[in-house]
């Protein structure tokens, strides 16, 4: 039987902490939080299940925080939501939203936990659909405006921020994928966001900048491929997947460049002189956070628009999100961060966990055992990267709550705490003891 023992192995200065997002956990129902474009979407395509009520974490804010603590963590990941903040326009202030960020703040400073906060975890005002969201470059410009806010308002409350979370999803998987807001299926969509959000994200780190000196990061999502087999076309085809899913942010970030294999494909769709944005996109970061669950098999697969792969899954043990438990690749792109970036800048792994099916068991306990085995084989990742001197500094399980899980609606468990959706009842699971068995 797994344990988390391992976890007295860390040093003591490195930072273990839970994560979560504002439209998965809160409810948008309390505090006059207005619409984004989830709420569209789910009413559209997901049979209107939507974050309306969430984990009524608005309410229930105090004791998720004293549950952190109850962890033995020393940090929380969360992010602001902007439709909480500004429902109706990009004027008009929601105090009691201001109110609400201004009290977790203060509970998570008084239980001696470290805030990271993220500006932005996808739940854009479904005003800006009117203008197609991140596609148009206006949405950037208000989304610094945002990020200024933000730091004008809170900034002395925390020393980290993260502007955007997982890039990729806002882009490749909401406008080319479709699975996500705002469903779209569209290359020239998805690659004018692949930019923009970029783009959104320097501007966000200069408008940050003006206000005070904090330390700015952003958190990309890197999933490994692994070729099929190794037929020159497979081998390919997984460079390819590599390049538009994880090197395409990376390059950007750290040197200011698109991958020019990316480019092969998806070069036409970029706006003009685009590389005049490349400069804001790449302004030095403070630290960068990595968000790792799986990896995909890649076979090459004949596309009209050159995408020519399909990703399919493996035959590894797989979570509830049929995702395969792939620890090695983890290790694998914390090297490739410090050896082919930056071999200086510390990481966080701002989020990893798994999906399982937990249910409360005749003594209203959830023993997920399987997530026990999933951080027990991830933290020993990471404690090889910490011997080799990688500076790894700290990790973030995802996820504090059962919660929404997006286009999974509450099907999906993450939590370390398990909720009751009828309620808002909050059990800590089996895995919650172990972190805090060794920890507190
Ligand atoms: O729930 C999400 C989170 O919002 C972003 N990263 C992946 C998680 C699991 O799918």
């Amino acid at each position: 039987m797994n344990n988390l023992s391992l976890v007295k192995n860390f040093p003591s200065s490195f930072i273990f902490g839970t994560a979560t997002s504002s439209y998965q956990i809160e409810g948008n129902k309390y505090g006059g939080c207005g619409k984004s474009i989830w709420d569209d979407f789910a009413r559209k395509k997901l049979n209107g299940i939507d974050g309306l009520n969430a984990c009524n974490h608005y309410e229930y804010f105090e004791e998720d925080i004293k549950l952190i603590k109850g962890l033995g963590f020393n940090a929380y990941r969360f992010s602001f939501s902007w439709p909480r903040l500004f429902p109706e326009n990009n004027n008009d202030i929601n105090m009691d939203g201001v109110d609400f960020y201004k009290r977790l703040l203060d509970k998570i400073l008084e239980s001696d936990l470290e805030p990271f906060p993220t500006l932005y975890h996808w739940d854009l005002p479904v005003r800006f659909s009117k203008i197609e969201g991140w596609e148009n470059k206006d949405t950037c410009k208000r989304f610094a405006e945002f990020s200024y806010f933000i730091s004008q308002q809170y900034g002395d409350l925390f020393k980290k921020i993260a502007t955007v979370n997982e890039p990729w999803c806002v882009s490749w998987l909401s406008h080319y994928l479709g699975e996500h807001a705002p469903g779209k299926q569209n290359l020239k969509s998805a690659v004018s966001t692949m930019h923009n959000i970029l783009l959104a994200h320097g501007l966000s780190v200069e408008a940050l900048k003006t206000n005070n000196s904090h330390e700015i990061g952003i958190v990309l999502n890197n999933q490994y491929g692994e070729p099929l087999d190794q037929k020159e076309e497979n081998l390919n085809a997984t460079k390819l997947f590599d390049s538009i899913h994880n090197r395409w942010f990376s390059d950007a970030i750290f040197k200011g460049t698109y991958p020019e294999l990316a480019l092969s494909v998806l070069g036409d769709y970029l706006p003009k002189n685009y590389d005049n944005d490349l400069i804001v996109i790449s302004h030095p970061l403070k630290w960068i956070g990595l968000n790792y669950y799986t990896r995909s098999i890649i076979k090459y697969h004949k596309s009209e628009d050159g995408i020519n792969y399909k990703t399919l899954r493996g035959s590894l043990k797989k979570t509830d999100m049929d995702w395969e438990y792939f620890p090695e690749g983890l290790s694998y792109f914390i090297k490739r961060i410090n050896k082919e970036y930056n071999d200086k800048i510390p990481i966080y792994i701002t989020e990893n966990g798994m999906a399982n099916d937990d249910k409360l068991n005749s003594k209203e306990e959830v023993d997920d055992d399987d997530r026990i085995e999933f951080f027990d084989l991830h933290l020993k990742e990471i404690l090889k990267c910490l011997r080799e001197g990688l500076t790894v500094k700290g990790y973030f399980a995802w996820s504090l709550l059962d919660n929404y899980e997006w286009a999974f609606g509450y099907t999906k468990r993450f939590g370390l705490v398990y909720v009751d959706f009828d309620n808002f009842n909050r059990i800590p699971k089996k895995s919650y003891y172990e972190f805090s068995k060794y920890l507190i």
